[in-house]
């Protein structure tokens, strides 16, 4: 198997959950222009009816036909990125087909719970023994992997009928372009049974994060995931919430040195669609926390990060606004989308991460529990302020002397900053003052 952390030099990935292909075909221009490798978009099958988000996940059919668009458009969609130097990864569910006992898909395909027709009938699922067949101990790995997750009819991966099924399903998303995958519920499939799928397919080195939900405990682990690419590191998703939430940021500097996946290996995030519905950060979260949680994702270094970007929502049901058509104004949001990829603040970390790159971590300083500041070799320096108070302190940066513009607050254009300017003298920003919930972002790329 060979598959790969995101290639090329722009590895950022925006994952614009539930914008239809023709808004990520017009976004892409945007993402590529501002610093974005790869935009992760919601899954491309057939799936069933219904205005909530979660239909996506019901696989009825492998038509390339959802509440997204059509074929044509995702064709469409995949060559406008390619064109802007953006890769399009897409979300897919080889663990199951639907949970609900019959129904017709989005493209007109009827189905009973284990029937499928000119796909699969009952002889292609597990049957795992438990009553109602579903999941019940969750660190046992046999469960796991053959009963069904939230009534999700299980695929029985290790036949070579629904491997095939899978491997052209999947080739077809290669032949019409994509850079990835983003592989659902992976935890409930088998290494093995990836393995068989992924080595047949036609393009190898693509690149794949698998959504290993790290539970503790028993059964499957995420480390068991890394032969078949990256995986994300959901222990991240829990502690960026605690750290920010419960006023103890500075616990975040030994983030890298806790015996998690690899850096190369793991794929980061401040939310995904679940987590946010869940009670972590999200655009709801107050004092500006969700942008500060990303000042700190973009620019400290451990892993492959990922900007997740959706809309408003009361109901945890709800589905996308307006057509499914994303849409944003120039640094924010419009018509029930957050646009969270677009925050001035976001995007002016995503430019800081770009332009870092590997640079090693330095001078890392700390006030109270939710003061922290630190740098990117002589390249970036960076100060978070999640506290409600100010901190003023001098600060040793490792950057040249000069004027910069804070990417944080602004952005640099021409020899101007639309935000807050910052002076470096002697290397050092002298009794420098940051406001509370509010970040502080340099870098060479944007000296005046
Ligand atoms: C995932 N990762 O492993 C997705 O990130 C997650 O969003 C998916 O669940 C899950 N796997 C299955 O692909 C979502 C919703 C569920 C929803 C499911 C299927 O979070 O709530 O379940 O998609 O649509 C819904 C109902 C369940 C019902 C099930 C089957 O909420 O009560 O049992 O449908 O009818
Ligand atoms: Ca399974």
């Amino acid at each position: 198997i060979q598959a790969r952390s995101t290639p090329g030099s722009k590895h950022v990935i925006a994952n614009l959950f539930q914008w239809n292909w023709d808004s990520v075909a017009n976004e892409c221009a945007w993402l590529g222009k501002n610093g974005y490798g790869f935009v992760q978009v919601s899954p491309a099958n057939e799936h069933i009816q219904g205005s909530q988000w979660w239909t996506d996940y019901q696989v009825v059919s492998y038509k390339i036909q959802s509440k997204r668009g059509s074929e044509a458009q995702f064709k469409n969609m995949v060559n406008a990125c390619q064109t802007a130097g953006v890769g399009v990864i897409v979300d897919i569910i080889w663990n199951h087909m639907a949970g609900i006992d019959s129904g017709t898909g989005v493209a007109g395909s009827s189905f009973t719970h284990y029937n499928y027709p000119n796909i699969y009938t009952q002889d292609d699922f597990h049957y795992c023994g438990q009553p109602g067949n579903d999941i019940q101990n969750w660190s046992d790995t046999f469960q796991l992997q053959n009963c069904e997750l939230a009534n999700l009819a299980d695929l029985k991966t290790e036949s070579s009928k629904v491997r095939t099924t899978l491997i052209n399903h999947t080739n077809k998303l290669i032949d019409l372009g994509v850079a990835g995958f983003r592989v659902d519920a992976s935890k409930h499939v088998a290494v093995a049974d990836q393995k068989a799928i992924m080595s047949k397919l036609k393009k190898q080195g693509l690149y794949y994060t698998h959504e290993v939900v790290y539970e503790g405990g028993g059964g499957v682990t995420s480390y068991d995931y890394t032969s078949i690419g990256d995986v994300q590191e959901f222990r991240y998703v829990t502690l960026m919430r605690d750290a920010f939430n419960n006023g103890n940021i500075a616990q975040l500097q030994g983030l890298k040195d806790k015996g998690w996946l690899a850096s190369n290996k793991a794929n980061v995030f401040v939310a995904n669609h679940d987590r946010e519905r869940g009670g972590y950060l999200s655009y709801k979260s107050p004092s500006n926390r969700y942008a500060l949680a990303h000042a700190f994702s973009l620019s400290y270094p451990y892993g492959t990060p990922t900007v997740f970007s959706g809309y408003s929502f009361n109901n945890n049901d709800d589905g996308a606004p307006t057509g499914n058509y994303g849409t944003c104004n120039s640094n924010s949001g419009a018509n029930g989308w957050q646009c969270q990829h677009r925050w001035t603040s976001i995007a002016g970390m995503v430019a800081f991460y770009n332009k870092v790159g590997t640079a090693a971590l330095a001078n890392w300083t700390q006030g109270n529990n939710n003061q922290i500041a630190y740098g990117r070799g002589n390249v970036g320096y960076v100060i978070i302020n999640n506290g409600d108070a100010a901190w003023a302190k001098t600060f040793t940066t490792g950057l040249a002397d000069g004027k910069y513009c804070d990417v944080y607050s602004g952005k640099k254009s021409g020899t101007t900053c639309t935000g807050k300017t910052v002076t470096v003298k002697s290397g050092k920003l002298t009794g420098y003052s940051v406001p509370g919930h509010t970040a502080v972002a340099i870098h060479t790329g944007a000296k005046l």
